[in-house]
């Protein structure tokens, strides 16, 4: 250990980023080097000994971790709602990991806390919070959670110091495209069917409301979807307000994927009514391309984040601090420990504006668009629906040897196989990564699920490349 000057370690580390192209992959890259697990474990020594690695061993491990690593960065990498990060973000990350900063209290993270603040502040604009308050959490589903706690506690504040014990069972609704559920019970969480285009349909929760209203159960939460995790569907939040606030149920928006939307004049009307809910969930780190993970909930009561989820831990929430104590943030989290997540999009967006990030999202849902007319026109490609309100374009691909044919379920069985055979084929091929997934509540076998995001910036030829592999690697 003592032959090696962490320094120069940090140096190599920066120049392997640099000549392994992390950041900004070539067009002869792969965007992954697949191995198997079994044959990763004899590329990289995954054990931890006594003997410690010298520089040149670390840096041999740091460009296998590297080579063998997917390449978010890279244009050819369409496989999740996230994609590579913007790199203003990526520095914030730098400053802020190599500071090692805990967002508790504002004695240990006083600028950090200051631009927690800012961001919540801008971000509750942004949706049309007049009052409330917020906090970064660790994602979208904790972001989620955070809102069923909340919606329990106005209701049952006793349940704090209580318990679970003595409630009659609670009901929460959600679509049936959304997931991520946890904590009240599966069978009490009720799915409301949805139309043609993945939204939720209002009718469809008023009854359920009301039916499960007459069998003794007590409604307590309703989450909408703002950009559901497969077809990007964004649900009628104006109408599903109205009835939330006819029944006095806590209205969530699940917009962790759509809510990026909100920062383009251009795209911002399809979530128009977000200002009605009580709380909402977003993640920049989705299709904004923060660096992971970035993560906001925001609540239109005021207080009830601390009235919940403090514990006051007298260790670091003292009440006789010599500054004013409502800046110690982490008593209304969950966590002890927090990472300054907010400073990342604080960054991105002091460098480029809301202009610029709307310049983003636009050009983004603009090579989704050109993906969906391109593909809607050529043969072999099938749209899962007419329309997608987000960035995600749904589609099975038929190979030739099935088209024409007569569609029964001998057929769709086929199809279901086809999506993950030319998958295999791209991947282990280290050309291109795009997901795929069935909607079996929609009666839909395996299609393809092709997202764009803000980062790297996609193109037009990008968007051509993902239609010219899909067509090859059938026929390889
Ligand atoms: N939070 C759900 C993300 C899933 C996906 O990227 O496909």
């Amino acid at each position: 250990m003592d032959t090696l000057n962490v320094f120069d370690f940090l140096d190599r580390i920066i120049a392997l980023i640099k000549e392994e192209n992390v950041l900004n992959p070539q067009e002869t890259d792969r965007v992954i080097e697949y191995e198997d697990p079994e044959d990763l474990k004899i590329k990289i020594d995954f054990s931890l000994t006594e003997s410690c690695a010298n520089l040149d061993e670390l840096e041999a491990i740091c460009r296998n971790v590297i080579k063998y690593s997917i390449k978010t960065n890279s244009g050819k990498f369409h496989n999740q709602l996230y994609g590579g990060t913007d790199l203003f973000g990526l520095g914030a990350t730098w400053l802020s990991e190599s500071l090692n900063t805990n967002q508790h209290t504002f004695e240990v993270a006083p600028v950090f806390t200051l631009i927690e603040r800012s961001v919540i502040e801008e971000v509750k604009h942004v949706v049309g919070y007049e009052e409330g308050d917020g906090l970064f959490s660790p994602g979208g589903s904790i972001s989620n959670m955070y809102g069923m706690v909340l919606a329990r506690y106005r209701l049952f504040p006793e349940t704090k110091t209580k318990g679970l014990s003595g409630l009659p069972t609670l009901v929460a609704f959600t679509s049936e495209e959304a997931t991520h559920w946890l904590g009240i019970g599966t069978d009490n969480v009720i799915k409301i069917k949805t139309d043609d285009l993945g939204r939720m349909i209002p009718e469809e929760l008023e009854r359920q409301i009301v039916l499960n209203k007459s069998k003794g159960c007590v409604p307590f939460f309703v989450n909408a979807t703002a950009g559901t995790t497969v077809v990007g569907a964004i649900d009628p939040l104006d109408e599903i307000a109205e009835i939330c606030n006819k029944h006095k149920l806590w209205l969530h928006i699940d917009a962790c994927y759509g809510g990026t939307l909100l920062l383009s004049k251009n795209h911002r009307q399809r979530l128009g009514a977000s200002h009605r809910s009580d709380s909402f969930a977003w993640n920049p780190h989705k299709m904004l391309g923060a660096p992971l993970q970035c993560s906001i909930f925001i609540t239109r009561q005021n207080n009830i984040l601390h009235e919940c989820n403090s514990a006051s831990a007298g260790y670091l929430f003292q009440q006789d601090k010599f500054y004013d104590v409502s800046y110690d943030t982490g008593d209304k989290s969950i966590q002890c420990g927090r990472k300054v997540d907010g400073f990342k999009l604080w960054l991105m967006w002091k460098v480029r504006g809301s202009v610029g990030f709307q310049s983003l999202i636009d050009n983004a849902l603009d090579c989704a668009n050109y993906f969906k007319n391109k593909i809607s026109k050529l043969e072999g490609f099938r749209l899962v629906q007419k329309n997608f309100e987000t960035s995600s374009v749904c589609f099975w691909y038929i190979p030739a040897n099935l088209r024409g044919k007569k569609e029964d379920e001998e057929w769709w069985q086929k199809m279901n196989n086809v999506a993950p055979a030319i998958k295999e084929k791209i991947v282990k091929s280290g050309k291109l990564m795009v997901g795929y997934s069935p909607l079996l509540h929609r009666g839909m076998y395996n299609f393809f699920r092709m997202i764009t995001t803000c980062h790297p910036v996609p193109t037009y030829s990008d968007m051509d490349y993902v239609i010219a592999q899909i067509q090859h690697f059938e026929k390889a």
